[in-house]
């Protein structure tokens, strides 16, 4: 009889040999649910992260900006049933996954426990909050578990389209009356930081790095991800007139990078643990939802018992 050990030792061996982990795979258990964990925070982001956009669809500044932002909030709810999907193939439930979010047991990104204001929140999310998710996506397109690397490849393609519209709200902004301006610049100060926390505490704080990183569900750290959106976008800021909101912020020659201020770090824990501006409100919004969904799936799921009856009885 195999080994545990030699399982593992095995399991390890495909990783290393960049070979995909699919669903009917031997896998250790501690993999399996490290993935779990994270594939569900992640679809329970993208549904939740429908809410701060969601509530400027009817305050739209025109017809055309209300239609990308209609297809955009969409297209989240899409990224989070491919991910409940690629969940189920690890062996959860979609309603005990579910369930683990709206009784609070699951988390989901802290950006999303923040309001938003104005309008140039709107662009600011698709900016930053978007950008900001497709420097970890793409790394997650290379991750070793087959479903949630092919997910991972669609909702790359839409994230980079969410991004560029955001940008541009913020460049249009930015190209307007001096109010406008100030707008984008008060959202940028406010949406700044929590873009950056976005990316996870440091590497020494991390608790999941090192074992993601040895079976590359992760490629790349939190912090090297942190430093490559910094990079990036301190120069898109720059092109449309806008100042990043960190007083320490400065390209350092030798290191080829942005030297930057520290996140406080006491927020971030605090908006993870619950007690940020929105999440009461956020948490409210989902149970409700839930609520006043369960006809539909009860519905749903009778209407399918019948088919399977009647093709019993056929
Ligand atoms: N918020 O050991 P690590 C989007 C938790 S999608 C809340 O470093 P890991 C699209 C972490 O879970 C945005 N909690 O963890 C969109 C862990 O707690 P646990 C979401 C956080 O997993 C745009 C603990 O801290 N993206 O935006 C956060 O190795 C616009 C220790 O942390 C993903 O989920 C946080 N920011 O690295 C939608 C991408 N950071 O689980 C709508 C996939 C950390 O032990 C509108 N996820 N924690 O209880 C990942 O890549 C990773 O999970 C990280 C964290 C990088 C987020």
């Amino acid at each position: 009889m195999t080994e545990v050990k030699d399982l593992e030792a095995l399991f390890q061996a495909r990783i290393d040999a960049e070979q995909k982990i699919e669903p009917r795979d031997w896998m250790p258990e501690k993999y399996r649910k490290n993935l779990v964990r994270q594939v569900s925070q992640h679809a329970h982001s993208e549904v939740v992260g429908m809410l701060p956009e969601g509530n400027w669809i009817t305050r739209a500044p025109n017809l055309r900006r209300k239609a990308i932002l209609l297809a955009k909030v969409q297209d989240e709810a899409g990224h989070g049933l491919y991910l409940y999907s690629a969940c189920e193939t690890l062996g959860v439930t979609r309603e005990s996954t579910i369930d683990d979010l709206l009784s609070g047991r699951a988390k989901y990104s802290s950006i999303f426990n923040y309001p938003t204001l104005t309008w140039a929140d709107i662009g600011a999310i698709g900016w930053l909050v978007d950008g900001a998710a497709i420097m970890n996506q793409v790394m997650l397109t290379r991750t070793s578990y087959g479903p949630y690397a092919r997910a991972m490849v669609r909702i790359c393609k839409e994230e980079s389209f969410h991004q560029r519209q955001g940008y541009e709200i913020m460049a249009v902004l930015s190209k307007g009356k001096p109010e406008q301006k100030a707008m984008a610049q008060d959202a940028l100060n406010r949406w700044w930081w929590p873009s950056l926390m976005m990316f996870g505490p440091h590497d020494s704080e991390s608790a999941h790095t090192a074992e993601s990183m040895k079976w590359k569900i992760k490629r790349e750290s939190n912090d090297e991800l942190r430093q490559k959106f910094i990079d990036r976008t301190v120069q898109q800021a720059e092109v449309i007139g806008l100042t990043v909101p960190d007083p320490d912020l400065k390209w350092n020659e030798e290191r080829g990078h942005y030297d930057h201020g520290e996140i406080d770090w006491k927020e971030f824990w605090n908006v993870v643990e619950g007690n940020g501006p929105c999440n009461h409100e956020r948490m409210k919004a989902r149970i409700t939802a839930h609520e006043n969904g369960r006809w539909v799936r009860e519905a749903a799921a009778a209407h399918a018992s019948k088919k399977t009856k009647k093709k019993q009885a056929a």
